[in-house]
This record gives structure tokens, sequence and C-alpha cells, in this order.
């Protein structure tokens, strides 16, 4: 089984709420009925791949809940109830746990007092990057990595490279030895040794993308990135994210993915 070979996910309906989602520009206002429509062609792209979709309910309490790629984490044998290190997004953790005990009989839970968000999180053959960034902290980078050990999972542990909301935010895998990533995630030297295609600088946020059993997924306004992973013989789709762009986020955070059978 390949690390990107998935027939579940978890994903959540935006709520209204959502425009008023953490953002670094705060002079981009992201339109409701927009984030909707990008939101159900990513349910329709996920089932078109063959996964069989759980759309939990808007919760309007927690504007970026939509995002439910960084309250857990999710693997064949178990989940991962994570802390984000958002204050407005904590809350999401309770959120997520029914809908985790629902799908896996192993939910483990982050300890207190640490933060950790999925976004920071990027599961590579042979073992899990853990970024270190201002959502995950130090101690809770340790305790993931101590919760990953006892489910016979390594870890590394890197700093995220200044400028980057998430460790995904700048790179995201495309086989088994190819990375999309920035050049900046590219010069931080944290993934010597793996193949990696480079986004073209004014397209870096088409480095969260995500790779789909065969298919890759991008956004699609990017597309000198598009020609790249075509040339490179990836079979591309793309995906609207004008909208979901205002509020830092891309393609893997609208999802929680994993291989149940
Ligand atoms: C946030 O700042 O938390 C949200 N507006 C965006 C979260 C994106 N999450 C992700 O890339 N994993």
């Amino acid at each position: 089984m390949r690390l990107f070979d998935f027939d579940r996910a978890i994903v959540r309906e935006p709520a209204r709420s959502v425009v008023n989602g953490l953002r670094s520009d705060q002079d981009a206002w992201p339109d409701y009925d927009g984030i909707v429509r990008e939101h159900a062609a990513y349910i329709a792209a996920l089932r078109g791949t063959g996964l069989a979709v759980d759309v939990l309910p808007p919760l309007e309490p927690y504007p970026d809940s939509m995002f439910v790629e960084d309250p857990a984490l999710v693997f064949p044998e178990a989940a991962i109830l994570l802390r984000p290190g958002a204050p407005s997004r904590l809350g999401e953790t309770d959120e997520m746990r029914s809908a985790l005990k629902r799908h896996f009989q192993t939910v483990l839970e982050l300890g207190n007092a640490q933060f950790v968000d999925g976004g920071d999180v990027l599961l590579i053959p042979d073992f899990v990057v853990i970024g270190v960034s201002a959502r995950t902290s130090p101690g809770g980078a340790e305790a993931l990595s101590t919760i990953l050990a006892s489910l016979g999972r390594g870890t590394r542990i890197v700093p995220v490279p200044e400028g980057l909301l998430h460790l995904k935010s700048g790179a995201a895998l495309l086989d088994e030895e190819t990375l999309l990533a920035t050049a900046r995630m590219e010069r931080s030297g944290l993934f010597a040794g793996f193949r990696t295609i480079l986004v073209p600088e004014d397209e870096n946020a088409a480095a969260n993308a995500i790779r789909i059993n065969d298919t890759v997924f991008v956004g699609n306004c990017y597309p000198r990135t598009v020609d790249l992973l075509a040339k490179a013989d990836f079979h591309v789709e793309l995906l609207p994210v004008t909208e979901i762009a205002k509020l830092d986020a891309g393609l893997s955070c609208m999802s929680l993915r994993w291989r149940a059978s």
C-alpha cells in the first residue's frame, strides 16, 4: 500500500463564519458562496477518486473548522486528536472526537498544554516529518513523536521555514521519491535526498497539493506548476482554490484521508 492510497476521508462543511477565519492578509475577504462552491468541488473530486467521504456539519463558533486537517491525524491503524495552536481553533479538537471514534477503534490524544496543527505533519516514506511552527510547539512535536513511536512510526522534527504557516504550506508528497516544494523549503535542506519539483516563486501556494491514489490535485490558478507536473508524467486534476487561499488554506487542509481496508 502506498502512502497516498486512500479509501476514506472526513471533511466538514464551511460555516457562515468562515469569512472571519484566520488570515495573514486582513484585506482579503473571502466570499462565503465561493467557499461553498470550492468545498463542493473538493468533495466531488475526492469521491471521484473512489473515496467514501464523511461530511461533518458546519460549526459556527469555529470559523476555521472546515480545515479538518489541523485538529487530527489519521493512519490506517489509529487516529490522533491534536491541539491546534491558534486559540480560536483549540475547541475544534472536541468537535472532532466523535467522528474519529466512529471510524477508528484506536483514538489517541496529544497531552494537554502542547500544540500541534496537522498541517505541520507530513508523511513521507520511512518516517513522519513534524514541523515546529507558530502553531506547533516544540513540546507538541515531542509529544506527538512519542505517540507515533507507540504506533511503530519514526519521526523527524524540523523547523518550518519562516514565512510558511505550516510545513505542508510548502511541501507535498507526489510519489514515493518525489516532493512538490517551494524554493524556500528546498533551500532549507529539510528534504535533502528527495527528488523535488519546485513550484515557480509566483506560484508558491501551489505546493499545498494532494496526491490521492493516481491523481495529483492542484489549485486551478497555478498553470506553470500544472505544466511541470504534467511534464513529469503525473496525472493532474485542477480544483478551484481562489477563496480558500484568502484564508491561507490549500488543498491538504480540507480533509483527513486514510486507507481503512
Ligand atoms: C488557519 O489559519 O488556521 C486557517 N485560516 C487555515 C488553515 C490551513 N490549514 C492547513 O493548511 N493545514
